[in-house]
Order: C-alpha cells, then sequence, then structure tokens
C-alpha cells in the first residue's frame, strides 16, 4: 500500500512512522508512506497556506492553491488511483471496521488540516471523504491521521511479526460485521505474566490451573463484566 500524506507538519510524522510496527512494516515493503508539506506549493511570496473567513468569524481556514497544487503533484507520483481523505472533525467516525475497509485499497492520499478548517471548495474539487477519529478536536488533523495510519498499516499482511495476530481482538469484525473472537465484540480479558505475586499482588488461581475450558470460561466472564462496566453500548450494539 501506498500512503500519501498532504501536510503543513511533516516532521509531527517523524517519530510515530519511525518506531515499532510502523517502522517494520515500512522496513518489510509492506507500506511506503511518502510526507509531503503543503506549504511548499504555495504561489504566495510569503508562503501563505491560510486567510481570514469570508463572512467573518473566528480563525483562519486553509486555502485553496497550495492544497490543489500540492494534491495534483502528488497524485502523479504513483499510477494507482487514490482514496482521498481529509482529516476533519466533521467528518464520519473512524472504525475497525472502516480501518478494515482502507485497509483493502492499493492507495490513500491523507489531508491534513490546521487552522479552522478547510475551504469548503477543497473536499468537493478533490472529491475527498472526510473522517474523523472521535468527538473532540484536535488543533489539527495530523495526529488524526497517524492514528488512522497506525490503525490500517497493522491489518496489511506482513506487518505484525510472525505468531501476532490482528484478529481474535476487541473490535476486529468479520466481513458479515459480526465478531468471532473469544470476547465476541466486547472488551479484552485481563492478562497476567509473570511473577506469580508482585508486591503481594497475585495472578487469579485459574489461570495456573491448567484447565483450559475453566480458563476460557473465566475469560469471557470477566469480558463481560468489563464490557458492562465501561462500554455497555457495545453490548446494547449487538442486541440490535
Ligand atoms: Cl480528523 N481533526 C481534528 N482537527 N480534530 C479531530 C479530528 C480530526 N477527529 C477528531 N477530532
Amino acid at each position: 500500500m501506498r500512503i500519501d500524506v498532504l501536510t503543513l507538519f511533516p516532521e509531527m510524522f517523524e517519530s510515530p512512522l519511525n518506531h515499532s510496527i510502523l517502522k517494520l512494516a515500512k522496513e518489510a515493503g509492506v507500506v511506503d508512506i511518502v510526507l509531503t508539506n503543503i506549504r511548499d506549493s504555495s504561489k504566495d511570496k510569503h508562503k501563505k497556506v491560510d486567510d481570514r473567513p469570508y463572512g467573518g468569524g473566528p480563525g483562519m481556514v486553509m486555502m485553496c492553491q497550495p492544497v490543489f497544487d500540492c494534491f495534483e503533484q502528488v497524485e502523479k507520483l504513483s499510477p494507482d488511483k487514490p482514496r482521498v481523505i481529509l482529516l476533519t472533525p466533521q467528518g464520519k467516525p473512524f472504525t475497525q471496521k472502516l480501518a478494515t475497509e482502507l485497509a483493502g485499497e492499493k492507495r490513500l492520499i491523507l489531508i491534513a488540516g490546521h487552522y479552522e478548517g478547510f475551504d469548503e471548495r477543497i473536499r468537493t474539487g478533490l472529491n475527498a471523504e472526510q473522517i474523523s477519529i472521535g468527538d473532540y478536536v484536535l488543533s489539527g488533523g495530523e495526529l488524526a491521521a497517524m492514528v488512522i495510519i497506525d490503525a490500517v498499516v497493522r491489518l496489511l499482511p506482513g506487518a505484525l511479526g510472525d505468531g501476532e495476530s490482528a484478529e481474535d481482538e476487541t473490535f476486529s469484525e468479520t466481513a458479515s460485521g459480526g465478531s468471532t473472537s473469544l470476547t465476541a465484540g466486547g472488551l479484552e480479558y485481563p492478562q497476567y505474566t509473570r511473577p506469580e505475586t508482585f508486591r503481594g499482588l497475585t495472578v487469579p488461581e485459574i489461570l495456573l490451573s491448567g484447565h483450559h475450558g475453566e480458563i476460557e470460561k473465566w475469560r469471557r466472564q470477566q469480558s463481560l463484566e468489563r464490557t458492562r462496566q465501561s462500554r455497555p453500548d457495545l453490548l446494547k450494539d449487538k442486541q440490535k
């Protein structure tokens, strides 16, 4: 997969893209992530990329010219037709299901904005879909782009090392939309590793018993209880 990111702050991506799974995935050739600075496309003599909103109001709006020119230059860098995504709090919610869908694409172009938002003609002119990562406001789309990149790349075949699997997780879903994980769409059960006692805190007896059936039952109960406590909405969703 190729992912192009259009941003005013390419440096923000350096650390997240160069550690852990994303680093390994890039090294393995599973994904190619290319960062392009929108400001470099500004034709303004001061490299301006934003301006005051028509009609008044607070803040600044990302201008068409630098974004359109940057997009057109980047689009040409590969023959594959991209899925174009604008990161904005007005977008559709990013979910595991959407991550799975995006992981099936050959190419993504992510456009991260700053200031109060994009000139609307950027969305319509570039035929971009809008995605939000949650109901809160970030100061820019960069962190949202990184969240999406992480969630998508780890799903690509070959991104996780041997013995690791992106399936069988809390939010994983099958093609039909149903969950097949042990937790059945709920939250993960609690995990423990050595030692058996740490500062007087012990590991639940059942996990040391070797009774696999009982362990599985205990894990299901724990998962259900945690889900009831923290995310009852996930249980309600299942009843629909
Ligand atoms: Cl994609 N951008 C911004 N600025 N804020 C957000 C967001 C995106 N998703 C949630 N909040």
